[in-house]
């Protein structure tokens, strides 16, 4: 199978109040992201960095950081996000998290049309799962699962039709949810395994069941890979570090099943802040990950079944 992969930048830095993910495709980039790609063989082109729309909407309330900008970026990714799919593979490369706003609901736009369902694999720390009115810190990067599953109050928010349901939504790495994420999930058909899990039965085993139900419904399959899901004593390049996470071995796991599901349709790469690297070390970790997602390997071997 030849694949055209799209690397798009989205350099998007309102999600949160501590800046620096905005330098996040450039240190892709300067890690060597399209030349690990070309070496597997895969043509890549890349189309440089996207800019957030005009924006008009207001806050639905003051503690929200940065509505407006977000709600500009989410449009234009939206539509970034939907057309890219006509030409290949899309590569997101944020920006802190509150990208995945636009670049889901720009895929499952183009899924819809395609007569597709989409499936959403979040990897992360953190659920993500809060609706503008339940967020504490008014940080929008901890909000896109609940927009792109269809709660509400996300207002000029582009419109999800339909919103991705609730059962093609897996999170996988969790050990961060606040109170108000935790009620709402369990009180919701969104598939979540937390590091508890992942230690008791390795990750392989929920990852597997998710991978075998996208590969069942002929479904697209997002990948939304957080820095933080893995562990910050390899990737120390995020602002919200939550020890405990996913190891190398782990995470490359992750990466090598995806790319054996042949589901994969879009990947996105957040919460990079370079300002905090050590050497690049973590920027290159994440162009690994990539790599393995879209078929680096060590030796050809099929995935066995959990
Ligand atoms: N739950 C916290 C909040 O809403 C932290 C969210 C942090 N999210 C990310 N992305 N870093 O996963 O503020
Ligand atoms: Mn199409
Ligand atoms: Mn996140
Ligand atoms: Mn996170």
């Amino acid at each position: 199978m030849t694949r055209h992969i799209l690397l798009i930048g989205a350099p998007v830095d309102s999600g949160k109040r501590r800046r620096g993910c905005l330098m996040g495709p450039d240190a892709y980039r300067t890690a060597g992201l399209r030349e690990s790609l070309t070496d597997l063989g895969l043509t890549v082109t890349d189309r440089g960095n996207l800019a957030p729309a005009l924006h008009d909407t207001p806050a639905p309330d003051g503690h929200l950081h940065a509505w407006g900008e977000t709600v500009g970026w989410t449009r234009a990714l939206a539509e970034a996000a939907e057309a890219a799919m006509d030409s290949g593979l899309p590569i997101f490369l944020g920006g802190d998290h509150a990208l995945s706003a636009g670049t889901v609901a720009g895929v499952a736009r183009h899924a819809v049309r395609q007569g597709r369902p989409q499936f959403v694999l979040w990897l992360d720390a953190h659920s993500d799962f809060h609706t503008p009115e339940s967020t504490a810190s008014g940080h929008l990067h901890g909000t896109p699962v609940a927009y792109i599953a269809g709660r509400a109050g996300f207002d000029g928010f582009p419109p999800l039709t339909p919103p991705v349901p609730e059962e093609n939504i897996c999170l996988l790495g969790l050990r961060s949810v606040d109170p108000a994420e935790r009620a709402a999930l369990q009180d919701s058909r969104i598939r979540r395994h937390d590091m508890r899990e992942i230690d008791e039965t390795g990750i392989a085993r929920p990852l597997a069941a998710f991978l075998d139900t996208v590969a069942r419904a002929g479904g697209a399959l997002h990948v939304s890979l957080d820095v933080d899901f893995l562990d910050p004593s390899v990737a120390p390049a995020v602002g919200t570090t939550v020890p405990g996470g996913a190891t190398v071995r782990e995470a490359h796991l992750a990466m090598e099943m995806i790319c054996d599901s042949g589901c994969l349709t879009s990947l996105d790469l957040v919460e990079l802040n370079p300002f905090l690297d050590e050497r690049g070390r973590t920027a290159s970790l994440m162009v690994d990950m990539a790599a393995s997602a879209l078929g680096r390997r060590i030796f050809d071997r099929p995935t066995p079944r959990f």
